[in-house]
């Protein structure tokens, strides 16, 4: 029997992190790397001294109901934790923690991909070549919106909507106005080429394209919906690389579909990996499958994160990253 706290690893991880975590602690894999089913996460609590979970896992209240639970700690992979009921986990005495900073620069990046590639057509330009359906060069072919001198709008103004500002004003000389819940000082704000308006719907009426980087779940649950995308300009992209459920699905559907809004790039859906037909089947979005943290060494530094949170938990200090 082993001294070493049992962990359970619910996906495979870059092989560099592994290596570290099976070295520090009696290790499990869920093997096969799909998506663990609810029963076998309740197991999991049941069974190992800390469970390392990521956003494909699903830990609603119920799982820590019912007695019997072991685990001490969960250490989130990923900044995002609307997929657990963090007040739920703490009433059973479950730490919990995630892996902030790491992945601001390279989920930035993302929001910039989809930007300049809604902006600009360029998955209707990829699927036109790869369908072989490219006539030649014209002055009024795939026509799309410029970007640079535009008004960038940020929903949500922590460390990933400050580097999406600085690329958007200091790369593309763009005006950068916020909405943030707490009030930011404005010289702080500055240092980022942006400006914080009072509210949500101040910022969608002046943007020529609106970036989410506000948590999901709770008050941000469909935070834009068909109101608000009434509220954008008509020819304004909305990109979202913070949580698919920040935005009613069918409702942005519609106003795709309809003209509302130009169009918009996302790398969340709100029931992942489920993709609604509607969406796909559109020319005007651009869609990517959660890439946002998705470099090898975003993807290192968010496990060495959580073998630093684990480790500190287990030694008796306080995690650096905890959330509860
Ligand atoms: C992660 C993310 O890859 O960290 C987040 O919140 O959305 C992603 O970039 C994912 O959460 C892994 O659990």
């Amino acid at each position: 029997m082993s001294s070493k706290p049992r962990i359970l690893v619910t996906r495979r991880w870059p092989e560099a992190v592994e290596r570290v975590l099976a070295d520090r602690f009696d290790m499990a894999f869920n093997g096969n790397d799909v998506a663990m089913p609810a029963n076998a996460l309740a197991q999991a609590l049941r069974e190992f001294d800390a469970v390392l979970p990521t956003v494909s896992d699903r830990l609603p209240a119920n799982l820590f109901d019912g007695g019997g639970i072991k685990a001490r700690i969960l250490g989130n992979y990923g900044v995002g934790y609307n997929h657990i009921d963090v007040a739920a986990a703490k009433a059973a005495n479950i730490v919990v923690t995630n892996t902030p900073g790491v992945l601001t620069d390279c989920t930035a990046d993302i929001a910039m991909t989809l930007l300049l590639a809604v902006a600009r057509r360029a998955g209707e330009g990829e699927r036109q070549i790869r369908a072989g359906e490219w006539t030649g060069w014209r002055p009024t072919h795939m026509i799309g919106s410029k970007v640079t001198g535009k008004t960038l709008g940020i929903i949500g103004f922590g460390r990933i909507g400050k580097a999406m500002a600085k690329r958007c004003h200091f790369g593309f000389d763009m005006e950068v106005v916020f909405y943030n819940r707490s009030p930011i000082d404005a010289a702080e704000a500055a240092r980022y080429g942006a400006r914080q308006l009072d509210t949500v719907d101040e910022v969608l009426k002046v943007a020529d394209f609106v970036s989410l980087h506000c948590p999901g779940g709770g008050e941000n649950r469909h935070l834009i919906n068909a109101e608000r995308l009434a509220m954008m300009k008509k020819g304004a992209h909305l990109v979202n690389t913070a949580r698919g459920d920040v935005v009613d699905e069918p409702a942005l559907i519609e106003a795709l579909k309809n003209g509302v809004i130009r169009g918009a790039g996302l790398d969340v859906f709100e029931a992942e990996p489920n993709v609604p037909a509607g969406l796909r089947v559109l020319e005007n979005v651009v869609l990517l499958p959660h890439l946002g943290s998705a470099t090898e060494e975003t993807r290192v530094a968010m496990g060495m994160k959580v073998v630093d949170n684990i480790t500190a938990f287990f030694d008796g200090r306080e995690p650096p990253d905890r959330v509860a």
